[in-house]
């Protein structure tokens, strides 16, 4: 059978999806996957390039100030030492980099101007540029569409009826708003979420179907599993199965056929073959690297080694 591309999902449905028996689950993922989706991992790498002090309260999170974490505040990287990153990134193998800032909203003036450098220096290296920066206006997506920027990431983390549990300080709406401001300026959309967080699965599949709603649907999807962070609200939270995990990324893949579904936060918590697991039911993209924003990520040899399984290896071995 063949899965068309739908923009029409309902709650219940994706729910009966993910909550049903696991094998057809997976097996329907595998083939959409095989119909549809690249079978490259994409190798993205991550940069904090303003780290701390942010002034949201999300319950997840390292760098909120509504927290006492074991994460400082610090200024702005010089646009050099983003752009030595980057090369390094690239001459390690990553096609992507994504530059993160602890921001509430995207700043006017200098500030601005350098992630407008940082954005046309990435383009310049000939890697994809994504940049995550809080909410960000039609202006500014226009000007960072100019620079070059393949794709802004803006997440909506969870449902919409879970989302007042985890952050207080902006809205559902604010963040579809942003989303929409990326979608009008051209840019890619990427947008995911975090499962671990104490959510039911019928929060996974609301959130899976805000973002199947989006035409075309977001390029690319983060799946991220919680990084319980000392201090935050979220510390204590019920680590989840792996099955659990699988199902949400098994039914990303199936709701959103061509997005890349990126194995995101939480990936050093599972093994080699569990994340061979994701990948054959449809996840295609990592981060790579030793770090992610601010908490560790996979050792780079395991990863050399999670490559050689994938990828296969060169036939003169
Ligand atoms: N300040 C910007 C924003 O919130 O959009 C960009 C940076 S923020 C750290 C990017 C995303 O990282 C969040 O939306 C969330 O999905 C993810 N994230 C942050 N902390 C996390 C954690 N402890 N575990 C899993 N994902 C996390
Ligand atoms: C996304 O969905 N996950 C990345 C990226 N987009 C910006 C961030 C993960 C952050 C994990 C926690 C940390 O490093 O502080
Ligand atoms: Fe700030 Fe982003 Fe962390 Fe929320 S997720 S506290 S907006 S850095």
């Amino acid at each position: 059978m063949s899965d068309a591309i739908r923009y029409d999902w309902t709650v219940d449905e994706v729910l009966a999806l993910m909550t049903g028996p696991l094998e057809p689950l997976l097996e329907r993922a595998r083939c959409v996957h095989a119909e549809y989706g690249a079978q490259d991992v994409q190798k993205c790498r991550l940069l904090s390039v303003k780290t701390g002090g942010c002034s949201e309260d999300c319950g997840y999170c390292s760098q909120s100030a509504h927290y006492k974490t074991e994460v400082k505040a610090e200024t702005m990287l010089p646009t050099d030492d983003v752009l030595r990153a980057a090369r390094e990134a690239r001459d390690a193998g990553a096609t992507r980099f994504c530059m993160g800032t602890a921001w509430r909203q995207v700043p006017e003036g200098q500030k601005f101007r350098e992630v407008l450098k940082m954005i046309r220096g990435v383009r310049d290296l000939g890697m994809e540029a994504c940049v995550t920066l809080g909410m960000a206006n039609e202006a500014q997506l226009k000007q960072m569409a100019e620079a070059g920027l393949t794709a802004y990431n803006h997440n909506l983390d969870t449902s919409r009826d879970y989302y007042p549990k985890i952050v207080t300080t902006r809205s559902y709406e604010d963040r579809l708003k942003t989303l929409q401001a990326v979608r009008s300026s051209g840019v890619q959309i990427c947008s995911g979420g975090i499962v671990g967080m104490g959510e039911s699965v019928r929060d996974r599949a609301a959130l899976l179907v805000e973002l199947a709603c989006f035409k075309p649907h977001p390029e690319s999807v983060p799946v991220n599993l919680l990084v319980p962070i000392k201090g935050t609200p979220l510390e204590g939270a019920r680590p989840i199965a792996f099955e659990e995990f699988l199902r949400a990324v098994a039914t990303a893949r199936i709701l959103m056929p061509t997005s890349r579904v990126r194995l995101s936060a939480g990936r050093n918590t599972l093994s080699e073959a569990e994340q061979l697991q994701c990948f054959e039911v449809g996840a295609n993209s990592i981060f790579v690297g030793e770090k992610l924003l601010t908490a560790p990520n996979v050792d780079e040899q395991e990863d050399e080694a999670l490559y050689t399984k994938w990828e296969g290896q060169p036939a003169s071995v």
